[in-house]
């Protein structure tokens, strides 16, 4: 009898929420814990249909909300080499998640099943870990009750940074390949980073201490692990402090503080008290994006964020190929999206005279169009972001024969970066410790670093809207082609401010339409987005 299926008996402890539409967005189901359950157990059937179909790869799921709100959870998908789950899949994730009774569910899990060819023989192996949230434990048993119904074999990697569990999977699935990434473990992430941490440091001296606010989330009690591994301040090493680190009150996550408080209100946490000048990051409450900041002698504020960490590292890297011998050989290319402030695009054309590609929003999108470089940097200016080396470029690095000390010196620093960088994901624990080694390098603080490049004053609105699905744009998002003529009315305004630019899209993560407006002075943008505004509503 089909109602004894164990998918369909599993399922029934996990009711869909009647009237619910749910959907698989820009970082997979994100939304009010309480409403989880019915979708993570079914995320789960997907991961074993996907590793099944993958011929038993390892599938990651984190159990992770993010930057949002403590009593909000959300569930994603990591594909095979730690990227993010393939597109078409993402419709078979939505697909599941909306079905209407237990029974539709094993309907759609069959046809699925035979749609794509799966072998049901294959073996499906899932891991899994979660961020500190209070309701991740449950959502666990939902996603376990998932995995025994679908026959899967899982390892529990409990409590996890989001990038810690996308390097484990990777690693997992290229174990004993040329392509092998490192240790599957907690312990060999550490490992791995702390010893390129050492290397690519060299002899270098830090420059004080960086202060490091962990949104009182799972980046805490990870980089507190992390430090473990690296050298004490004593002996040389970098003075890390660690503030924000409460992960005993699960309230207190994102709670004034983390790198998307810090970007958003354009303010320190009110909780940080360093001193003028002092570096200070945020992470955000899975610990995948990352900001810089400072206070100047006068108190004024300044953010490093996302496409400052871009320049920097481009500039770095850019001159490290070159430095090694390899500028002919390995071309250097930075991702951004429409967010980018314009200063910074023009940095890196004009001053680094380095390619730029503009992809839309979310991660996946930015990391796909960083592959086709040999070394690919993707920042969101909201701090998420990395680099990605090629097979060809990791392969030209490693066996080129250095023709003088001066490049081999260099090409020790690159070969180190291939392996401090997290290159699966955006990595906050990795990006703040690339960053340390730049600025170490360059004997920068963080008002050189601030120096290299002014900003155009810009304003982030956002909108309700009664329907933001009728937004629909082009162009990387930077042009609106529905609802008809609003971009002719925002060119119109654009044209008439000096280095006006503005764009306006639909979020993807919230009920809600964005607009962005840059200018040349900050009256001139907050006007823009104003007038911007006013036309969307
Ligand atoms: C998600 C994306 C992030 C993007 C943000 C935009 C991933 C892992 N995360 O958090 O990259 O910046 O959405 O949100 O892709 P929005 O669509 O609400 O503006
Ligand atoms: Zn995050």
């Amino acid at each position: 009898m089909a109602s004894q299926n164990p998918i369909v008996v599993a399922s029934a402890k996990y009711p869909k929420p009647a009237e619910r539409t749910f959907q698989y967005g820009t970082a997979g189901f994100r939304m009010k814990a309480s409403l989880l359950d019915s979708v993570v157990y079914r995320v789960g059937l997907l991961a074993a249909l996907r590793s099944r179909k993958l011929n038993g790869q390892r599938i990651g799921v984190m159990i992770t909300a993010s930057h949002n709100p403590p009593e909000d959870n959300g569930v994603k998908l990591v594909d095979p080499m730690g990227e993010m789950l393939e597109g078409s899949w993402e419709t078979y994730a939505t697909t599941l998640a909306n079905a209407p009774s237990d029974q539709a569910l094993l309907e759609i899990y069959d046809k699925l099943t035979s749609d794509l060819n799966i072998k049901t023989e294959n073996k499906a192996r899932v891991v899994f870990a979660r961020d500190t949230r209070a309701s991740g434990p449950r959502l666990v048993s939902a996603l376990l009750a998932a995995l025994e119904a679908s026959g899967t074999e899982y390892t529990d990697y409990k409590l996890l940074t989001t990038p810690q569990l996308h390097y484990i999977t990777r690693c997992l699935n290229t174990k004993s390949t040329p392509y092998e990434y490192g240790e599957p473990t907690e312990q060999g992430y550490y490992q791995k980073i702390a010893a390129a941490f050492k290397a690519a440091t060299g002899t270098r001296k830090f420059n004080g201490p960086v202060t490091v606010d962990c949104a009182n989330g799972v980046g805490g009690p990870k980089l507190r692990e992390l430090i473990k591994y690296l050298s004490s301040a004593s002996e040389g090493g970098l003075e890390i402090k660690v503030v924000n680190d409460n992960v005993v009150e699960p309230e207190r996550l994102n709670h004034q503080c983390g790198a998307d408080f810090v970007k958003t209100n354009q303010r320190p946490p009110p909780s940080s008290h360093a001193a003028p000048s002092a570096r200070c990051a945020s992470l955000d409450g899975d610990a995948d994006r990352l900001m810089y900041y400072f206070n100047d002698s006068d108190s004024s504020f300044h953010l490093l964020d996302g496409d400052r960490i871009a320049t920097l590292a481009a500039l770095f890297i850019g001159d490290l190929a070159r430095n090694a011998g390899l500028g002919e050989k390995i071309k250097v290319g930075v991702v951004q999206t429409a967010y980018a402030n314009g200063a910074s695009t023009s940095y890196i054309t004009q001053d680094l005279r380095l390619p730029v590609v503009c992809t839309p929003t979310g991660v996946k999108h930015l990391h796909h169009a960083a592959t086709r470089f040999d070394v690919g940097v993707y920042f969101e200016a909201n701090g998420h972001g990395t680099v990605v080396f090629s097979d060809l470029a990791l392969k030209r690095i490693g066996k080129y024969e250095p023709q003088s000390p001066a490049q081999a010196s260099a090409l020790d620093t690159l070969r180190a970066l291939t392996a401090l960088i997290n290159q699966t994901v955006g990595d906050a624990l990795s990006d703040l410790l690339l960053v340390e080694v730049i600025l170490a390098h360059k004997a920068w603080g963080p008002k050189e670093w601030h120096l290299t490049y002014t900003d155009l004053p810009n304003r982030l609105g956002r909108i309700e809207v009664a329907d933001r699905n009728i937004f629909k744009t082009t162009d990387a998002e930077r042009k609106l082609e529905s609802p008809p003529g609003v971009q002719a009315q925002i060119d119109a305004l654009v044209g008439k401010y000096k280095n006006g630019r503005s764009f306006v899209r639909a979020s993807g993560t919230e009920e809600a339409v964005r607009v962005y407006a840059e200018a040349a002075t900050r009256g001139e943008a907050d006007d823009l987005a104003a007038k911007v505004a006013d036309v969307v509503k």
